[in-house]
């Protein structure tokens, strides 16, 4: 009797603490509901210390960035961790995903130790105002800062002076090699205690799917596309090789790297009069020509984008976004230049910060700054934690989507060219597609490369001393660009390239150069468009924004492929809509490569 009674009170003591003990759906709602106040009370007052570090690069900014970053990143691990505990839990999807959100919403993450968080946000903060506040000087004492290199880069044809400014900015990259490879160390223990094999299964866990998925994904459609970039390199090859003599460029083999217009090679649109002859001079449309005619002021372009995204149907921008956007490079002081957009509350504080020049590149680079913005505005009713993308591909695709609508058509309803001039452009369709290619096809190696050899890097493959050889093979291999003068020892070149110092993931370029035209072929299916592609502009139409807008507003509420099915009807990426898109061009390359020796 005595023995049954002690026993039945052990049960029902166990049960009693087990009860109490076990967590459940009710607990992990409570916990979500404290994150949504964590991230609006926490996560402004954490932008503008990032806002004003990176606008106004000094010794103190730096300070503060690393102190609220320190914080900011201990708390969210804290967080991640308290997440983990409802691993076991049987929750509803949406509560899944939203704590899977919260265990992984990391780029470079600290472990959770107050002096590891110290150093790495440290080192986050050197390495951002390194790149930010660039400038390297020559012996004779001039001295050039990155959008001063440029200007030659971007423009000049002699030899001598592009290798000056090419290596003259790699300068820069050789003190971050040290930092970069601590801050690695660091951010590899914290994704490890984040539960995860190391960074890259960090970053690529992120796509609804298993990272060896995902990147088997990226690679399928890479060889979709490589045909078309094959083709494009060997004619601009051939073409550079005729204006520039074998001792700079041979015919055969890699291109060099400063010869082709940009500081990375990533887009060779600088040089689109030395690869292509226009059937006349108003054939091709010179969009740096039309700013300047049209004497548009540095905000007035950002007027024109906004109007586009204003005519298929979204909101025009907040007047805060006016006053507190940066738009031109100031005289007096360090800024990060390298064009970015800013969600500081999730409510209406939208902002951009870029040194805008009154050219065509930066005319559609406000176009993508402004497709961010205005995928915040889309999806900012939703709880804070789905308040991103669908995934970050779809981030960086609202405004390439829409740069792919700035045709003939769009211009001359907007007054810059008149129907002689739109005659003449839709008559010479390689023309306009050569532009396009030189920038849409030329990136997409490049957007594989940074990842690839972050990854490398993360996993430890790599020696210290190999680092920048392995930055080159990658280039070698996937663009055919080689470096053109040897690298010294301590160079460390993939440090003179933004996102690299910034911690920003590049696949997501990547996915966006691609989705782009997935996105574009099906809008203009759907208003009925039957043209080439290439002619078909969304703008004005309310039927496409429409369709653009709730795909939007979903944020990162469902899986991507729910989103993109959503808008093209299909759930995978495919090279398919980018091939159709450049389809008479590649035919145009395929004619004019006969009997050139292709390949590297
Ligand atoms: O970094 C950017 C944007 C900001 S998200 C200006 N882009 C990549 C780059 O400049 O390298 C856009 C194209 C690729
Ligand atoms: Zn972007």
């Amino acid at each position: 009797m005595n023995k049954l009674f002690i026993y039945t009170f052990a049960i029902l003591l166990l049960q009693g603490c087990s009860n109490e003990t076990k967590l459940t759906e009710e607990d992990a709602i409570l916990f979500l509901d404290e994150m949504e106040e964590f991230s609006t009370e926490e996560g402004p007052i954490a932008s503008s210390a990032y806002w004003i570090s990176s606008n106004f690069i000094t010794y103190d900014s730096q300070k503060v960035v690393a102190d609220y970053s320190k914080r900011y990143s201990l708390l969210s691990v804290e967080n991640a961790r308290r997440a983990a505990e409802f691993d076991d839990v049987d929750v509803t999807k949406d509560t899944r995903r939203k704590l899977n959100f919260v265990k992984s919403g990391f780029v470079m993450p600290s472990p959770l130790d107050e002096g590891l968080a110290t150093e790495i946000a440290n080192l986050k903060a050197e390495l951002s105002a390194m790149y930010g506040s660039g400038r390297h000087c020559f012996e004779d004492g001039t001295c050039y800062d990155l959008e001063g290199f440029e200007q030659i880069i971007d423009n000049s044809r002699n030899p001598e002076d592009l290798l000056m400014a090419w290596s003259g900015w790699r300068e820069i990259g050789k003190p971050m090699k040290e930092k970069y490879l601590r801050m690695v160390e660091i951010g590899e223990m914290g994704s490890k205690d984040l539960g995860f094999e190391g960074l890259s299964d960090l970053w690529f866990s992120k796509y609804d799917m298993s990272s060896d998925e995902f990147l088997s994904d990226v690679d399928r459609v890479w060889e979709e596309v490589k045909p078309l970039y094959d083709a494009l390199h060997c004619h601009v090859r051939g073409e550079l090789n005729e204006f520039y003599g074998d001792e700079v460029v041979k015919n055969d083999g890699m291109i060099p790297a400063h010869i082709l217009g940009n500081m990375w090679a990533q887009s060779w649109s600088n040089i689109y009069d030395l690869v292509y002859e226009p059937s006349s001079v108003d054939a091709s449309i010179n969009l740096t020509q039309i700013i300047q005619e049209e004497n548009l002021s540095e905000v007035d372009m950002v007027r024109v984008a906004e109007d586009f995204f204003v005519s298929l149907g979204f909101e025009r921008l907040a007047d805060t976004f006016w006053e507190r956007s940066l738009f031109v490079k100031p005289r007096d002081r360090d800024v990060t230049c390298h064009a970015s957009a800013w969600n500081l509350d999730s409510e209406e504080d939208l902002r951009i910060k870029m040194c805008i020049q009154k050219n065509e590149e930066d005319f559609v680079t406000i176009h993508h700054e402004l497709g961010h913005i205005f995928y915040y505005q889309a999806y900012n009713h939703l709880p804070s934690i789905y308040e991103s993308g669908a995934n970050d591909g779809f981030h960086e695709a609202v405004g390439d989507l829409l740069s792919l609508s700035i045709t003939p058509a769009y211009l001359k309803e907007l007054g810059y060219i008149n129907e002689e001039q739109y005659l003449d452009a839709i008559s010479d369709p390689i023309s306009l597609l050569m532009k396009q290619a030189l920038e849409g096809i030329v990136v997409i190696p490049w957007t594989l490369i940074l990842d690839k050899w972050r990854s490398q890097v993360f996993s430890g493959d790599v020696e210290a001393d190999q680092l920048n050889n392995l930055w080159w093979e990658l280039r070698e291999s996937y663009q055919g660009v080689k470096a053109p003068i040897a690298r010294d020892y301590d160079a460390f070149d993939p440090g003179a390239k933004y996102h690299i110092p910034g911690n920003t993931p590049y696949t997501r370029y990547y996915l966006a150069r691609i989705m782009q035209y997935q996105f574009h072929e099906s809008l203009c299916n759907d208003i009925g468009f039957d043209g080439p592609l290439h002619e078909c502009t969304i703008y004005n139409n309310p039927e496409a924004g429409e369709k653009l807008k709730s795909m939007l507003a979903l944020g990162s509420s469902v899986p991507w492929q729910d989103a993109f099915e959503e808008l093209t009807g299909v759930r995978e990426l495919s090279g398919e809509s980018i091939i159709n898109y450049y389809s008479p061009l590649k035919e145009w390359l395929d004619e004019k490569n006969e009997g050139r020796q292709c390949g590297w």
